[in-house]
């Protein structure tokens, strides 16, 4: 159907490696050409700016060959396609990874060292990461993509293009100040449009019934307003493979409608309205607050990626000229979450009232092809609509819905006749006082696997969560432990371990991450310990800058770091870390530095906006961090400090220079845990709790190279039911002055009213269980720090660590999605493709 006949080449100098467009002097070429065309401005004079864009435009170039042979490919064959529904995409920052991928590091600091102006390192520095998540969640499906074109299986992550991503935090006067996220500001060289391929998304409105050609009756979806979705392509290109995927993310723009050419002057006004009323629907992501349920626009979102990626993907069923009836083998569908749950009912509409297919082939097309990720068993979290505002958003969707529910609890009631409260325990619709959808009620049901994302997790979804379902279909459940791609969070972002890791286990490792096992030979050899050492020592002095630079806190990078970097939330319990600070601040108060060894405690996090515990816990650190700071009394044994703004990026530098990762979690509340992971790749041994992933890592680097503390799941059951914090407090020395300290104002210049909450929060309630898991927190403490004071012996349990930590690669991780989950095949991708 183009108009320009095939056979014309590919550009000469781009991309494919045949035609050599891999080498410095290529690179140095298409950055020339990108300042001079693209960026109209002469490579004299140019900015690290500027520099930054002729790169990441050079590189984007070479990209496109694979990118669009791997189209190509799809096209042109009948593969099943992974389709990653995903609310956020946390990517990071782009240009680093896709030089690593290419495998032309070398090359592009050669390029820049022509140019003659900053290096590889300040040109990569200035990359603004797009925010588009929130933690654990959105990274997970920015690893999966990678992994997956990795691997060479088909695939494109579908969400989101919000303007606003996740705010840039700011710590003034020791609070959180939040910050709009302009990631678009200075351009962003890592997407394509494609305006010709957008689709139109109804809302509101009502439903009618009418009679087709056949005389069957059939309902139809009359929408209030509609929006446009157009795509926006990051490509994602695999690790030194011609594999490139890609996310599309949708941006709503309005969609021009007939009626707009026949307004007059003051409906145009009104027209200009609703433009911004669309647009609105991609201008920012929600923080996850947890309990901040309930908004509409949250719902309008989801639908709007929903409805644009399941149209898309009918759409490309018809151009590999495959019948909808087939959906179900060209396409499998991963719901990252409820988020993109409604995609059941999507499916259903699109099928039935657009396709005309029977209900009976529909509901088999769906549930063939949807499979759902549960990532929380908090019943806060847990997303629920009311009908009345579901119902005058998606009316045809709350019909379906209901239609399912009205099938599935009919079968109910075939498996267990009389038994009503099974069926109001099940119902997709919760109806105790306010009506309403619950949307992991729906994925379950509609969903051909259920998984969980650790295997404590997974089985907590089983027993806790969702019993009952369970029982109906024991076998759609199961478990994927989560992973972390090796490349970023190793390769990339620990250039002194990857390039020791290079001599030892052969180049491409990244690919073959099984291969860190044969590090464990080494793990008492002296040679090998000491450059070990090495690695981390550098590590830590490039994380002791950037501390130095934020906050002028100077740190000692010979102390141990001892790191918890992650969302700020009660059931992490941060808080539970800052008050053992504060009780080694009182031992070195009294002279009891018995055992003690210098420490730099290192935190870093967001609170969501209205979480206000979460930002006093924050206010918290920051105090403790200024008083013990300060003191000279110290003598060196303890430094405090916040990093702000953690993303993606401060991550690179923070995971390879940790000694110790903190995984401190209230047992049964972490669902997985991703960070850790992170860690360990990265020689950090885990101080932790018998929780979400802490589990396995524990099971994989050996009980001895771990420090474990803390009541499991079941103790945590047992203590709720009769829990009174206070009286913990004695079994704790020193435990009540520091209460006392900290409530008097010691940590708040003063101040005695500032951090009492947080102390009756603890006292009172202690939710979290805080108290009772203090004491057993404070010996495995001192364990780390015994073991520390053993040089060899740690740098031993540090080798183990990564030598063990393969398992949660997300490579293995994919491969158990596309093998037991999704049912699909690598496809290599060859070179040379004639681009059409
Ligand atoms: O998902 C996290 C889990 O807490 C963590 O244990 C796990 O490792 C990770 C990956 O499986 N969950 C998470 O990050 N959740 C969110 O970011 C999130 C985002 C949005 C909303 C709720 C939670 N929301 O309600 O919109």
């Amino acid at each position: 159907s183009s108009p320009v006949p095939h056979g014309i080449p590919v550009p000469a100098s781009y991309g494919d490696p045949q035609r050599n467009g891999l080498t410095a002097n290529d690179l140095f070429d298409g950055m020339a050409e990108h300042l001079f065309y693209t960026l109209g401005t002469r490579a004299e004079g140019a900015s690290v700016h500027d520099l930054y864009m002729a790169l990441s435009h050079a590189v984007r170039d070479r990209l496109m060959t694979r990118h669009l042979a791997t189209k190509d490919q799809l096209r042109a064959g009948s593969a099943k396609v992974v389709a990653y529904f995903s609310a956020e995409f946390l990517i990071g920052p782009q240009l680093g990874n896709n030089l690593l991928m290419l495998g032309m590091q070398a090359e592009a600091a050669e390029a820049l060292r022509r140019f003659g102006g900053p290096g590889l390192d300040q040109v990569l520095d200035v990359e603004e990461e797009p925010g588009l998540g929130n933690g654990g969640l959105g990274r997970l499906a920015a690893c999966y993509l990678e992994s997956l074109a990795s691997l060479e299986f088909p695939a494109s992550g579908y969400g989101i293009r919000y303007e606003f991503g996740i705010f840039d935090q700011a710590i003034r006067d020791g609070w959180q100040v939040e910050i709009t996220d302009k990631w678009l500001k200075g351009g962003w060289p890592w997407e394509l449009v494609y305006p010709a391929q957008s689709v139109s998304v109804g809302f509101g409105g009502h439903v009618e019934s009418y009679g087709d050609e056949q005389g069957a009756e059939r309902r139809r979806w009359l929408p209030a307003h509609r929006a446009l979705g157009v795509p926006h392509d990051v490509p994602v290109l695999g690790y030194r493979v011609n594999s490139c995927d890609r996310i599309r993310l949708w941006r709503a723009v309005a969609a021009e409608s007939f009626d707009v050419h026949a307004f007059n002057e003051g409906d145009f006004q009104r027209a200009v309205q609703e433009k911004v009323a669309s647009e609105t629907l991609s201008k920012v992501l929600y923080p996850n607050d947890g309990t901040d349920q309930g908004k509409r626009l949250r719902l309008e979102q989801q639908h709007f990626f929903v409805s644009c990626s399941l149209q898309d993907m009918l759409r490309t069923l018809a151009l590999r000229g495959a019948p909808v009836q087939s959906f179900a083998e060209h396409w499998t569908v991963q719901l990252n979450d409820t988020h993109p749950s409604i995609a059941v009912a999507e499916l259903m509409r699109l099928l039935v009232d657009e396709h005309r297919l029977g209900w009976d082939e529909a509901w088999t097309i769906t549930t063939a092809s949807i499979a759902y990720t549960n990532h929380t068993l908090l019943p806060e979290a847990l997303e629920r609509w009311e009908v009345g505002l579901f119902g005058s958003l998606l009316p045809r969707h709350l019909e379906i819905i209901y239609e399912i529910n009205a099938r599935f609890l009919q079968q109910v009631r075939l498996h267990a006749p009389g038994d009503l409260d099974l069926l109001r325990r099940v119902s997709i619709i919760h109806e105790d006082g306010t009506k309403a959808v619950r949307m992991a009620h729906l994925a379950t049901v509609a969903a051909h696997h259920v998984n969980g994302v650790a295997a404590l997790h997974s089985q907590l979804v089983k027993t806790d969560l969702f019993p009952d379902f369970a029982a109906l279909w024991p076998g759609k459940f199961t478990n994927v432990t989560n992973g972390v791609t090796p490349r970023r969070w190793l390769a990339l972002a620990n250039p002194p371990l990857a390039r020791l890791l290079g001599e030892t286990l052969g180049d491409d490792w990244p690919a073959h991450i099984e291969r860190l096992r044969q590090l464990e030979p080494l793990a008492t050899d002296s040679g090998f310990q000491q450059r070990w050492a090495a690695c981390k020592l550098a590590c830590k002095r490039r994380l002791a800058g950037v501390i130095a630079e934020q906050s002028q806190v100077l740190v000692d990078p010979t102390s141990l770091f001892d790191i918890q970097v992650k969302r700020i939330h009660e059931y992490k319990r941060q808080h539970l870390n800052a008050l053992q600070v504060v009780l080694q601040y009182l031992r070195i108060k009294h002279g009891e530095t018995e055992g003690m060894v210098p420490r730099t405690v290192i935190f870093g996090g967001k609170a969501a906006p209205g979480y206000w515990m979460a930002k006093l816990i924050i206010r918290f650190i920051s105090g403790i961090a200024e008083t013990i700071n300060a003191d000279p009394d110290n003598r060196g044994l303890l430094r405090v400090a916040f990093l702000a703004d953690y993303n993606v990026k401060l991550g690179e530098r923070v995971y390879p220079a940790a000694d110790l990762s903190e995984q401190i979690s209230t047992a049964g509340l972490e669902a997985s845990g991703t960070g850790n992971m992170k860690f360990a790749l990265n020689g950090a041994l885990t101080i932790g709790t018998l929780d979400g992933a802490n589990v396995e890592i524990r099971q994989q680097v050996g009980t001895d190279n771990f420090f474990l503390f803390g009541h499991t799941t079941e103790q945590i059951a047992e203590l709720r039911s009769d829990y009174r914090p206070w009286e913990w407090v004695e079994k704790v020395p020193l435990l009540r002055e520091a209460l006392d300290l900290i409530e008097r104002g010691h940590f708040s210049n003063g101040d005695g009213e500032l951090f009492r909450p947080l102390v009756q929060n603890i006292v009172g309630r202690d939710s979290y269980f805080l108290l009772a898991d203090l004491p057993d927190y404070l010996v495995s403490q001192n364990d780390a720090s015994r073991l520390w004071a053993d040089p060899s012996a740690w740098q031993r349990a540090s080798i183990l660590n990564t030598a063990r930590s393969g398992y949660f690669s997300s490579d293995r991780a994919i491969r158990e999605y596309a093998e037991r989950v999704w049912g699909v095949e690598p496809l290599p991708v060859a070179m040379g493709c004639e681009v059409s």
